[in-house]
């Protein structure tokens, strides 16, 4: 599996799987969230509406992801997970990493060859970046360790600015 570092806008990005930094509710936000759901036009909100009435009456958990079709993003997919909130004491790196690993998961079981990730809780959820960029190496890394037949043979982290750029480069280098 490769994992590769790109500058820009995770709504533009043409790989089989988008990740939405959601929250709980999936019924939209700011952010990476609110883009998504621009770019993706109004489908997406409906087909999210339907998952809270059917499956997902009381949201979806921290730490897990369920996934929709990309409707006009050149994704097929968007995964939505939701990162853990610091600002409401939600401190476990292992609520993140779960992030990265279930919408890895989910992204193989549906097929998905490429799938691209924003910095999730990196943003309106107050984490520190560089925490972050290390919990979602470490998840990755270790979810390509354990699946090798998951069939995804490319990992994109799509970061907003070259800040952030640099943040994961150097979680990368260790
Ligand atoms: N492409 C790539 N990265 C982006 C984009 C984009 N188009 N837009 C923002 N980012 P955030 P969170 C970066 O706040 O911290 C929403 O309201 C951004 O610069 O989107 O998990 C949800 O509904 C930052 O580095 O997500 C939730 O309520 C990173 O994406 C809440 O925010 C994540 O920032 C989730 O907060």
């Amino acid at each position: 599996m490769r994992i590769e570092l790109v500058q820009g806008d995770i709504t533009t990005r043409a790989v089989d799987a988008i990740v939405n930094a959601a929250n709980s509710s999936l019924l939209g936000g700011g952010g990476v969230d609110g883009a998504i759901h621009r770019a993706a036009g109004p489908e997406l909100m409906a087909a999210c509406r339907e998952l809270r009435r059917t499956e997902l009456p009381g949201g979806l958990p921290v730490g897990a992801a369920v996934a929709t079709p990309g409707f006009r993003l050149p994704a097929r997919w968007v995964i939505h997970t939701v990162g853990p909130n610091r600002h409401a004491g939600q401190t476990d790196p292992a609520l993140l990493a779960s992030c990265f690993r279930e919408s890895l998961k989910l992204a193989g079981s549906l097929g998905a060859g490429s799938v691209a990730f924003p910095a999730v809780s990196a943003g309106i959820y107050g984490w520190d970046a560089d925490e972050v960029a290390e919990t979602a190496f470490d998840a990755v890394s270790g979810f390509a360790a354990s699946q090798p037949e998951s069939g995804i043979e490319l990992v994109e982290f799509v970061l907003f600015s070259q800040e952030m750029v640099a943040v994961f480069r150097e979680a990368r280098e260790g």
